[in-house]
Parts: structure tokens; C-alpha cells; sequence
């Protein structure tokens, strides 16, 4: 199948420059009816044809500067539309097509959602509305006017500032929208509908006022809040941290339940699935609560990043999603807790990149050849991209980073570009070379540092060893040496931080290490006592680190790091270790366990520490991690027995005092979703998940805060942390559960998540009933995301039994979903790139039902793609 390079790039032969469109919207179908000007680029051959791009359209008119084109001279087919030989001149192209966005189930393009018409351009659905030239280097101005019936949408909206409006006759009205700044064409918008809405205003720093909106459907205001004053905290972030200022007078953004992804960042009129924007305390939780303050956030840094400054083409994708990453990540840490936002964001990229990275579907932060570009809107594009932006600041420092990041707002303000063209601004601002850092983006992979050391007390020297080495990637054999900063620091026999006189053989600026060969000898002179060296401090890059320091030594981390990533980090590592091993056969030493157990319960009386940070301390490692960790023949069902039996010899002998600790912890003030409450309910959410996994007492524990509970983060933390315990009240609390809360969707997708997390034999015969309810919205991508995606990705042991039956539920239900949305399907299947990691048995079951899905259905391009990938790794 078609395969696209980014070597083949070349710039179309005709540029746009202006697009006018008319929407007429009616029940059954929608009318579309484009002006496009284009003018042939300087170096364009006379009679070079003009080949647009369509998806399903048929046209029904054409016409050149009001004349209508001949059959002869033009062609139109499912893929576009080719005019033979156009003027070579400035000339408008007319076009009138009919869409029916009711029947568009795959949510890309023109569609609609309980009743509202809305949008999905990127990265390929404006070709869904319209012909078009589909590409992010295709910049224009658009006027688009939406005419509907006033009844059924009385909020017509789009891009830009709303210019005109008024009545239509027959029921009918009008609304004209301008946006005055040249975008491509997957940032266009349009919704129409009856919404509610809520509304505000900011005041950039330039002065100037701008309407805010968010809408919703009626009856839903009030939970639109907090997503409004996130938005307003984001617009006074971008200009306090990175100096940029919003552009128009109006930012809208409206709430739809059937959508791709979490948002949208068109411009001047975001789109968000309803679940990053609608919270309650009794039917969101905390978590739920960060993630929108985030997400919004992110579509808004977009405006900058992504929207003025966009990509030259989609192999440039991570130009804008990593850099924007980055951003949010940075804005959550100054609106919460710097050293927990880091730790969840590495959990996050350990859990999700490092599988991707290390597997069938790896692919550098910047592919330079797809198949489906929907397939790589992924952990690797936005969050290793985080990363990579990340390592960027930390080697060249705040200021210097912010000279580069003012200096890309200056020069490419209004462009399309590329990955080198802002490792380019940094170069020039620093007056450094980056061309072996390029390498983060078109290398796949995670490289693996080795550290080991040795000290002479004679002569009071440190040496320090650190090697890389990264496996090979799919179509990547070779992997030339990276630019790994590690930031680091020496504890001496106190825990207080050890200096040096003198460093030979390597790079070191105050704590960092700029390690760009495959291995450097770093000897540290004038070090008074043997130190523990703490490395990469800050996670400061995306790496896996084995070093030779004992369990000891990382005890020892644990408990004097002055870097808190680090202290977090030193434990689970010893806890995954442990893990590890017992899931591989090989019996635990008592004192090991009960050292690490001294660590938890020193961290949890350790009044300086915070409890969000202590919360994340005592969560005990995800399976996938301890998979990992293990690295072949792995059983998940062992993985799952280990940590569930190294959790209960942690907690047996200090059950009572985690008990006390747990009820201490109960809630006395009214909820508020703020970092510090939100950090207190997961440290007794903690304690809770220990309590039921290793004490006689914890299910009942668990039971009562599920019924007392005031606010959803603690009713679903108790609904889960029963059900992944399979405590005997789990399955009567799914039941109340799903009762409880019956008409609300984005809490039915709780219920669909918990039930999936089901470790018992019965799980899959469960979710297939509720599949194959009649009533089941099989077409919500919310609703089939939280029942797959939550068994695919965090219940191995069910999804990778050794019987296949997990395999096999999810290629059936994939199969079935590939018909009516493919981008779905696509990525529910990405959850069997763990097959290399299984033992031989597991895995090929694992192929089997990939091997049958692909040769009895015809599949779509989306979920081709993924599963051929996944079984040529
Ligand atoms: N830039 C947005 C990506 C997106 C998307 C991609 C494929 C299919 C549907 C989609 N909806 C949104 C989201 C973002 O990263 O901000
Ligand atoms: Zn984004």
C-alpha cells in the first residue's frame, strides 16, 4: 500500500490565497459551496494541472472564474478533484458539493454529534467538507458564512471574529465569521447547534478584551467552571512565562460527546470532547479535574505553538505537539507541584512511550515515512517530544532557552515549518552546533545508560562511568551515539551533597553531564568519602538507567536525595526489582522486603515531605513497568501475583499504623479540586490500595468509603481499588455504581474503565455482554475506549491469558468498530505491541488473532497499518 516519504516533500505548483465557503445546513444534509482563489507559484510550467484532495465528496458543480468547467477538463474521483489545465493566472475555483454529516460516523470532517453539526479537520478531514489543497503548508484567509435553521441551531460558529449575522427567510438565519490570519486548513471550524453557553472575558497584557465562551449542551453550564477559569490561568501564563499575548477579540470553545481525541485547538473556536470539559466534585475526580485544566491549556498554547508558527507537513507533527507538551507540562508544574507533575508525566511516559519505543510500532519523535498519518498522533510524537524540547532547556539553560523560544516566535511567526528550523533558533541564539542532538528526532528508540563507578580513598578520587547503547528499531539498525544531559549530583555518608576539587576527562558544567559518546570516564578529584551518586536527576532525559548501586544505595536515595524525582525514583526501583524477580521464580530475602518497608514508612512520617509526593511514593509499580523490567518471556499473570504478593508481605506487619494513618487522612473541609486537597485524597487513596491488596481489613475499608463517600475521586478510587482486588463486595459495587449514576455518560465511562480492570476469569464474558447490549452507543469513541482501551492497556493478565480469549474478544470487537470508525479501532489494536515482550505461547495466540482479523475482514488503512506493523516486529 501507499506508502509517503518525507524525502518526497516538494511545494505544491499552485498557492492559495484566499478561501470563501457557504454552509448551508439543513436536517437531512448540508450544502457546500467554495470559492477557492489560487495563483500559480512563479516557478510553475503553464498548464501544470491543479490536483486537489477529497475524501467521499461528490460534486455536483464547477466552475473557473464563474464559467463552468467542461467534463473534459476536469476529473473528480474519491481520492479529489484534478483541473487539467488551469489558467495560469490568479483565478477563483468554484465548487458545490452535498455532504450528509449524519451518516459520517468516522468523525472526521463535517458531522455530527447529538444533534450539534460540528468539525474535525486535522489531520485529514477538511478534504471530508470540501476539495482542497489538505496540507499544513497551504496557508489562507477564510470567510465562511453558515446558514441554518434557527430552531435547530441557533449558535452558528467559526473561525476568527463574527462579521455579520442576521435572518434568512424561512426559518432560517445566517452568521458570516472572518479569520483574518492566513491557517491551514485543518485548523478550520465550524459548529452549529443548539448549545447553552457560559461566558467571561480577559484582558491580555496588550490591553485589548477578549470574549471568552465555552458551550455546552443546555443544562450543563455549571460544569463547564473550571475548564473557564483554567482558561483564563493559561492566557495569563503564556504571557507571564513566554511572553505571547492572545490575537483575536473573541476564544470559543464548545463541548461535544463523540470525538477522536481530547481537543481540538482550531483557531478561535476550540473543540473538546465533553469529557476535558465538564466537572462536578460528585461526578469528576481530581484526576479528571488536572487533566482538563491541562488539556485546555494545551489547545490554548497551541494558538502560538501549532497555529501562528504551524508545521510544513505532518512529518513535522511533533514540532508542534512536543513543543506544546512541553508547555503544558510546564504550566501544570507552576500551577501545581513542580516534582509530582514530573513524576506522573515520567510514570505516564514509562507506562505508554517506553513500550511504543522498544517494540513493533516504534518510530522516531520525527517518522519520515507513514502510511496513515492518523497512526502517529502518538505517546512518542507528544510526549518524547516533551521530552526532547526538555532536554533542549535543560542544556542550555532557562534564559537561553527562552532566548531561542523568542527568538522561533520572531522569526516564524505566520509560517509552516520544520524540526530543523527550530533546532535552528536555538543554535543561533546559544551559538551552538545541534546537529547531533538533532538525532532525538529521527532516531528511535530508548537508549540504555549504564553507569558504574569506583572510589579510591587514597587518593580521594571518584570515577564515574557512563555508557549508551539503543537497541535497533524497526528499519533503524544502527543507532549512532545521542546527546544525553544528565544532570546529576554525589550524596555523601550523611545524605548532605558532596563537592570536588577538580573533574578530568568528560564535560561537566555545576550539575550537569553532557554525555554525546557512546561512553565517558568522568575522574571527580578531592572527594573526601566514597559517594552515592544520584543521577539523571529530574528524569533529565528519556532514558533507562542500570547502574551497579545496591539496593542499599538506592535505599539510601530514597531517603536523602535532595532531587525528589530521584527519592521517588530510587524506591520504585527497588520495588520493581523486587517484583521482578519474584514474578521470574526466584524467591525474595526477607531483609530486602523489609527494608524497603522501612524506606515507605520513614517517607510517610517524614513531616517535610508533601502528600501528593508521599502518595506517589507508596504506589507500588504498574505491571507493565515490572513487565518491562523483566523484558522476555514474560507471563502477565505472574507479573500480577508478584506484585500483588510482595504488597502484602510489605503491609501485613505495619497494617494497623497505615490504617491509623488512612483515617487520619479523612476529609474535613468542603471539596475543592486544588493540588493540596487533591494531593491529601490520593495519599488516602494510597494507603487504601495498600490496605485492601495486603490486609484482612482493607475490603472492608474500601467498601465503607465507597458508601460514605462525598466526592467521586474517593467513591472511584474505592469502586477500583475493590474490583482490581476483586474484593467480595466488587461486583455488587459495580452494580450500585452504574445505578448510581445512570444517565450521565462520562460516568458510565468510569464504570466501562473499572469493569475492564476486572482481574477475575469472568471479566471477558461480562464485557461481551455489555457489548452486545442493544443499547450499548457503539459508535462513542469514549464509551469503546474506556471498556477496550482500559482492558488492552491495563489488564494484561486478562487481555494476554494464555487460553487467547483476550486477544481474540478485542480483534472481534475491533473488526466490528474498523467498519464504522477505523482511527478507533486503529488504536484499541495498538495495545498488542506488547506481544514481543510475552513467552512463546502468549504471543503467538496473540498473532493468531491478529493473523485471522487481517485475513477475514478488509480492514481500513488505519487499523492495516497497525496490525501489519505489529506483525512484521
Ligand atoms: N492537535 C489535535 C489532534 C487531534 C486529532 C488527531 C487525529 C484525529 C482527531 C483529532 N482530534 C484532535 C489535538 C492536540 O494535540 O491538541
Ligand atoms: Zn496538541
Amino acid at each position: 500500500e501507499h506508502t509517503i516519504f518525507l524525502k518526497d516533500y516538494a511545494e505544491t505548483p499552485y498557492s492559495v490565497v484566499s478561501v470563501d465557503m457557504d454552509f448551508k445546513i439543513e436536517e437531512a444534509s448540508t450544502r457546500v459551496r467554495t470559492q477557492i482563489t489560487f495563483e500559480p507559484r512563479p516557478t510553475t510550467e503553464p498548464g501544470t494541472p491543479l490536483v486537489l484532495d477529497g475524501d467521499g465528496l461528490t460534486l455536483s458543480s464547477i466552475a473557473v472564474d464563474g464559467y463552468p468547467v467542461m467534463l473534459a477538463d476536469y476529473a473528480a474521483n474519491e481520492t479529489g478533484l484534478t483541473l487539467a489545465e488551469p489558467p495560469h493566472r490568479r483565478f477563483v475555483l468554484e465548487t458545490e458539493v452535498h455532504l450528509k454529516p449524519e451518516d459520517n460516523k468516522k468523525l472526521m470532517g463535517l458531522y455530527r454529534s447529538g444533534g450539534t453539526w460540528c468539525t474535525q479537520c486535522e489531520p485529514e478531514g477538511f478534504r471530508r467538507i470540501t476539495y482542497y489543497l489538505d496540507r499544513p503548508d497551504i496557508l489562507a484567509p477564510f470567510k465562511v458564512r453558515i446558514t441554518a435553521p434557527r430552531e435547530v441551531a441557533p449558535v452558528l460558529l467559526s473561525n476568527g471574529n463574527l462579521i455579520d449575522k442576521g435572518d434568512a427567510g424561512d426559518g432560517l438565519h445566517y452568521a458570516l465569521w472572518e479569520d483574518p490570519s492566513p491557517k491551514p486548513a485543518y485548523l478550520f471550524a465550524l459548529v452549529a447547534g443548539d448549545l447553552g453557553s457560559i461566558t467571561d472575558s480577559f484582558t491580555t497584557m496588550g490591553g485589548r478584551k477578549v470574549d471568552l465562551a465555552i458551550y455546552c449542551t443546555h443544562g450543563k453550564q455549571a460544569e463547564c467552571a473550571y475548564a473557564m477559569d483554567s482558561l483564563k490561568r493559561s492566557m495569563a501564563w503564556d504571557e507571564k512565562r513566554f511572553g505571547r499575548e492572545y490575537d483575536l477579540d473573541v476564544f470559543n470553545i464548545v463541548a461535544v460527546s463523540d470525538f477522536n481525541f481530547g481537543a481540538m485547538e482550531n483557531k478561535g473556536l476550540n473543540i473538546f470532547n465533553d469529557k476535558l470539559v465538564f466537572a462536578l466534585p460528585e461526578t469528576a475526580s481530581d484526576a479528571n479535574y488536572a487533566n482538563i485544566e491541562r488539556v485546555i491549556a494545551h489547545e490554548y498554547f497551541h494558538n502560538w505553538t501549532g497555529n501562528r508558527i504551524t508545521c510544513r507537513d505532518w512529518f513535522q507533527l511533533c514540532l508542534k505537539e512536543g513543543l506544546t507538551v512541553y508547555r503544558d507540562q510546564e504550566f501544570s508544574s507552576d500551577e501545581r507541584s513542580r516534582p509530582v507533575q514530573r513524576i506522573h508525566d515520567v510514570e505516564n511516559l514509562r507506562i505508554t512511550q517506553f513500550p511504543e519505543d522498544g517494540g513493533p510500532l516504534a518510530h522516531p519523535p520525527r517518522p519520515d515515512h507513514y502510511r496513515e498519518i492518523n497512526n502517529f498522533y502518538t505517546t512518542t510524537v507528544y510526549q518524547k517530544g516533551s521530552e526532547v524540547v526538555r532536554m533542549l532547556a535543560t542544556l542550555l539553560g532557562e534564559a537561553g532557552f527562552r532566548k531561542g523560544m523568542d527568538l522561533y516566535f520572531e522569526r516564524h511567526d505566520g509560517e509552516a515549518t520544520t524540526i530543523e528550523a527550530f533546532l535552528k533558533v536555538f543554535e543561533d541564539a546559544a551559538g551552538i552546533d545541534l546537529s547531533q542532538f538533532g538525532q532525538w528526532y529521527t532516531q528511535a528508540g530508548t537508549p540504555q545508560v549504564t553507569a558504574s563507578d569506583s572510589y579510591d580513598a587514597a587518593s580521594q578520587t571518584y570515577t564515574l562511568t557512563l555508557a549508551q547503547n539503543t537497541l535497533p528499531t524497526p528499519n533503524q539498525p544502527e543507532k549512532p551515539p545521542f546527546v544525553i544531559p544528565v544532570k546529576f549530583g554525589l550524596l555523601g555518608p550523611n545524605g548532605s551533597p558532596m563537592g570536588w576539587a577538580s573533574v578530568r576527562g568528560g564535560t561537566v558544567q555545576d550539575d550537569l553531564i553532557v554525555l554525546d559518546s557512546e561512553s565517558v570516564t568522568l575522574t571527580f578529584e578531592g572527594v573526601a568519602n566514597k559517594p552515592v551518586p544520584s543521577l539523571f536527576r529530574g528524569f533529565s532525559a528519556p532514558i533507562k538507567l542500570s547502574t551497579s548501586l545496591s539496593q542499599q544505595d538506592l535505599l539510601f536515595l530514597a531517603r536523602h536525595d535532595s532531587d525528589p524525582f530521584n527519592r521517588w525514583d530510587a524506591l520504585q526501583t527497588v520495588a520493581t526489582g523486587l517484583m521482578a524477580r519474584s514474578a521470574t521464580g526466584v524467591s525474595l530475602d526477607a531483609g530486602d522486603v523489609d527494608a524497603l518497608r522501612e524506606a515507605i514508612m520513614d517517607t510517610l512520617a517524614n513531616p517535610d515531605l508533601d502528600d501528593a509526593f508521599k502518595a506517589l511514593v507508596i504506589s507500588m509499580p504498574d505491571e507493565t513497568v515490572i513487565a518491562r523490567q523483566i523484558g522476555k518471556d514474560v507471563d502477565p499473570g505472574a507479573v500480577a501475583v508478584a506484585r500483588r504478593n510482595l504488597i502484602r508481605t510489605l503491609v501485613e506487619p505495619v497494617s494497623e499504623r497505615l490504617e491509623a494513618y488512612y483515617g487520619r487522612l479523612a476529609d474535613t473541609a468542603p471539596y475543592s479540586p486544588d493540588a493540596r486537597q487533591a494531593g491529601r485524597r490520593s495519599l488516602r487513596n494510597g494507603l487504601l490500595s495498600l490496605l485492601t491488596a495486603g490486609s484482612s481489613r482493607g475490603a472492608a475499608l474500601a467498601e465503607a468509603q465507597y458508601k460514605d463517600a462525598s466526592n467521586m475521586t474517593d467513591r472511584y478510587a474505592a469502586l477500583a481499588i475493590s474490583v482490581h482486588n476483586w474484593t467480595a463486595a466488587a461486583p455488587a459495587l459495580l452494580g450500585d455504581f452504574r445505578t448510581r449514576f445512570a444517565g450521565d455518560p462520562l460516568v458510565f465511562d468510569k464504570w466501562l474503565m473499572a469493569s475492564s480492570q476486572a482481574p477475575d476469569d469472568g471479566v471477558i464474558e461480562r464485557m461481551s455482554a455489555v457489548l452486545a447490549a442493544p443499547d450499548f452507543p457503539r459508535t462513542n469513541p469514549n464509551r469503546l475506549r474506556s471498556l477496550l482501551g482500559g482492558f488492552v492497556m491495563a489488564n494484561p493478565a486478562q487481555f494476554a491469558r494464555e487460553d487467547g480469549l483476550g486477544f481474540r474478544f478485542v480483534t472481534e470487537a475491533a473488526a466490528e468498530i474498523d467498519q464504522v470508525n477505523p482511527q478507533v479501532a486503529a488504536r484499541i489494536l495498538t495495545g498488542f505491541r506488547i506481544l514481543p515482550l510475552l513467552e512463546a505461547k502468549r504471543r503467538a495466540s496473540g498473532q493468531a488473532a491478529l493473523e485471522s482479523l487481517r485475513s477475514q475482514h478488509q480492514l481500513s488503512r488505519n487499523t492495516g497499518d497497525i496490525v501489519d506493523r505489529i506483525l512484521a516486529g
